[in-house]
């Protein structure tokens, strides 16, 4: 179908499941188990209400903010997914890089240590310099290969290093499992050793994939990752008020609230409710100054973006849509989704009687269902 038939996000989820080979498919829509914590990232955001406010001029309403330093002209990003060239075989992560710095709005890619392009052909990808890209780091079992792609990622110019912490070993995806994966099908990791290449008959990609990662990842290793770079360190994948505290504490520059889309620990909570109840603690604190806190998982809908925000979120990440859009269009794919967000975003701001990001604030919010799962 024509793009501009599109019209919301989960028009790009139905195409895409219609349309995209079986191991994408698998691949990107899987979450961990009985699918509990995937669903309930999303189903979360639709316990809050809003408390608009009325008789407010909104004629001028600003999306722009800052994140780790950067001024941004939207407050959410794509947020890192592997094997792109699974739904976009040519392109792959390049198309999102494009997309992303495509039409009115320049938008912030993470890339996956897991990318399918090499880190130099997507920083090459972008189609304007104020493009903002990060990293998203898997620490390797040989910590030489990590300081290389740290070395690599600051000569090439990216903005920050999230280092993922919440897939010690992969979950267990069983729409994923169930196809058998097959090296010569697969697009290469190109920013990492090859050894998923020799991995024959394992049951779905990610369980290929899961040989980078090394389980035995500890706090120090992020406090070595910290002093080994000049770049923003942020931790993805924290799950609790007590590890946000603990980060606090060793000095990172940031959070992400994220159970990995609900691909690793089935009944992990939804991530808008650890920042709910997280974010009143860092402010008793003083902390709210000190370490940015970003989330991701089931954000579908503008609506989505302005609660989170409105809880004290510096940044929204959103993973499956921008693969499915970009599995769809291609770079053109991700460029609408992104005005599509970014439309019902300011929409949404304007009925709430709100003109800029940092205006958003709990009083906006009824929070009073959050909790009655
Ligand atoms: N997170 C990482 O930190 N590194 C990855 O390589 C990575 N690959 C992913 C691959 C797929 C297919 C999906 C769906 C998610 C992946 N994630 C990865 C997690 C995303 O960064 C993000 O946390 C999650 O997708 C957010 O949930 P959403 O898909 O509901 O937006």
């Amino acid at each position: 179908p024509p793009l501009d038939s599109l019209i919301n996000l989960y028009d790009f989820e139905y195409l895409a499941s219609q349309i995209l080979t079986k191991q994408a498919w698998g691949y990107y829509s899987s979450a961990a188990d009985d699918e509990v914590t995937y669903r309930e990232n999303h189903a979360a955001y639709h316990r809050i209400f809003f408390k608009p406010r009325i008789l407010i001029n909104v004629k001028e309403c600003d999306l722009s903010t800052t994140m780790l330093g950067t001024k941004m002209d939207l407050p959410f990003y794509v947020s890192a997914t592997a094997l792109c060239k699974l739904g976009n075989p040519s392109e792959g992560e390049k198309d999102i890089a494009r997309g992303c710095g495509m039409g009115e709005f320049n938008l912030t890619q993470m890339i996956s240590t897991l990318a399918s392009c090499s880190l130099k052909e997507i920083v090459e990808a972008k189609v304007n310099d104020k493009q903002t890209q990060w990293f998203q780091l898997y620490v390797n079992a040989d910590r030489k290969i990590t300081d290389n792609l740290i070395k690599n990622v600051e000569e090439l110019g990216l903005k920050a290093i999230f280092v993922t912490v919440d897939a010690p070993s992969l979950g267990r995806r069983e729409k994923d499992m169930k196809i058998k994966f097959d090296p010569s099908k697969t697009p290469e990791i190109t920013n990492e050793d090859k050894s998923h290449k020799k991995q024959q008959n394992t049951r779905g990609a990610s369980k290929a994939l899961s040989t980078f990662i090394d389980p035995s990842l500890t706090w120090n290793d992020v406090i070595d990752i910290k002093k080994k770079t000049k770049l923003p360190v942020v931790i993805k994948g924290v799950q609790c008020t007590a590890d946000i505290l603990k980060a606090a504490e060793i000095g990172v520059d940031g959070v992400v609230l994220s159970n990995h889309g609900g691909r690793q620990l089935d009944f992990s909570r939804a991530p808008i409710e650890v920042l709910a109840e997280a974010m009143p603690i860092l402010k008793e604190k003083g902390l709210d100054k000190k370490l940015e806190v970003y989330i991701d998982g089931g954000v579908r809908r503008g609506t989505d973006v302005l609660k989170a925000l409105c809880l004290g979120a510096k940044g929204v990440g959103l993973g499956r849509p921008f693969l499915y859009a970009n599995s769809c269009y291609g770079k053109d794919g991700v460029n609408r989704l992104k005005e599509m967000l970014a439309d019902e975003i300011e929409m949404n701001m304007r009925l709430l009687g709100v003109t800029k990001i940092s205006d958003l604030k709990p009083e906006y919010l009824d929070m009073i269902s959050l909790h009655a799962r």
